[in-house]
């Protein structure tokens, strides 16, 4: 979906856009199903790059050590434990710039991710920049989704992270596609972007050809020592908005609630969950951040009559559309 035309969605009556929203969700998704996720951080900190939002950078003191990659027999408990709570889903997260064939650490994910996706939940990855072959590899040890984030704008980007471009995190999708992964794309509120940045970055996500499978809206955390711990908090019908574009943008995705959830209350994620949201992680921890209790979630999904939804690990990624391009344009 082009920008002027998530403009002008954006620009109405706040009413008139979730009730848009909602008729696309309800069209798309009739089942009133939350998809839960859990996410594990299998290496932590002592990130080479500088995005400057993030606890694992190495450049920022946050308190958060640089950890190994954690063994497989705890990561198995940890993905058995998640299944056991009802989630379909398990992310496993990876402070790194991206992953090479033919390194001890990507064969050991390899292997970690063979005995991860025997468990009947879908797994997803985010260890950073893939190349084609890395990509490959992943894919045929059983992920079904690759997430990769473009966070906000292109032209924003740049305030953000020096260490890597627009354009790699676009290689990186890429790759993924190509090697039939399904693509798990969002990004961040509060990073100091405009109206507009945010709706640039909806035009990019949306015009992936084949759209991403999810998109994942994060709110900042705000982490101190970061270059972004003093930002101001986004407004919460800001975030509602960005909920409600997605969905209409990207209209069979899973639309995550992400990060920010612990400082919103029930009737904010209600809202959300009205405005197209679908998605939310589950657990009490996101990758180095707290997260609402499990509890917490499922006595809100009860009061609102949503269910967990089940897994599809044999999930197919969707196919490209023939007669577009591949790439979004950029400006
Ligand atoms: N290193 C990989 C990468 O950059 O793609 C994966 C991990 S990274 C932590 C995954 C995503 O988490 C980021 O792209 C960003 O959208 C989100 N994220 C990271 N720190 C955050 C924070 N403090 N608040 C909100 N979202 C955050
Ligand atoms: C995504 O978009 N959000 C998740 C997941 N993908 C990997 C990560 C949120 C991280 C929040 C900050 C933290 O816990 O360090
Ligand atoms: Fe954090 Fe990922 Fe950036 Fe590393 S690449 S600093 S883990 S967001």
């Amino acid at each position: 979906m082009q920008f002027a035309e998530l403009k002008e969605l954006h620009d109405l009556p706040f009413f008139d856009l979730i009730q848009r929203s909602r008729a696309v969700h309800e069209e798309n998704w009739p089942e009133n199903e939350v998809q839960l996720c859990t996410l594990l951080s299998i290496k932590t900190g002592g990130c080479s790059e500088d995005c400057s939002y993030c606890a694992q950078s190495a450049r920022y003191s946050t308190g958060v050590d640089a950890e190994r990659l954690m063994e497989k027999c705890e990561i198995m408990e940890r993905a058995k434990a998640a299944r056991e709570n009802g989630s379909t889903r398990f992310c496993m997260g990876a402070a790194w710039k991206g992953v090479r064939d033919g390194t001890k650490r990507f064969d050991q994910v390899l292997d970690i991710v063979r005995s991860v996706s025997e468990l009947g939940m879908e797994v997803c990855t985010t260890l950073g920049e893939l190349g084609e072959e890395e990509a490959i590899k992943l894919k045929e040890a059983g992920v079904t989704a690759y997430n990769h984030n473009v966070d906000t704008s292109p032209e924003h980007y740049t305030n953000i992270v020096s260490t890597h471009t627009f354009q790699d995190r676009l290689n990186t999708i890429r790759h993924a596609q190509n090697a039939g992964m399904s693509v798990c794309c969002g990004g961040i509120l509060g990073l100091g972007e405009t109206v507009d940045d945010r709706l640039k970055m909806l035009e990019v996500i949306s015009e992936f050809n084949p759209q991403p499978e999810s998109v994942p809206i994060n709110s900042l955390v705000p982490i101190p020592g970061t270059p972004m711990a003093e930002n101001s908090g986004v407004d919460n019908f800001d975030v509602v908005r960005t909920i409600a574009l997605a969905r209409i943008a990207v209209p069979k995705a899973k639309v995550r609630l992400s990060a920010g959830r612990t400082r919103m209350s029930d009737e904010m994620q209600a809202l959300c969950f009205f405005a197209g949201a679908n998605s939310i992680f589950y657990g009490d921890k996101l990758l180095t951040t707290s997260n609402p209790q499990s509890e917490a979630d499922l006595a809100l999904m009860e009061k609102l009559g949503l269910s967990p939804q089940q897994p599809n690990p044999s999930q197919c990624s969707p196919s490209a559309e023939a007669d577009k391009p591949l790439e979004p344009a950029l400006a």
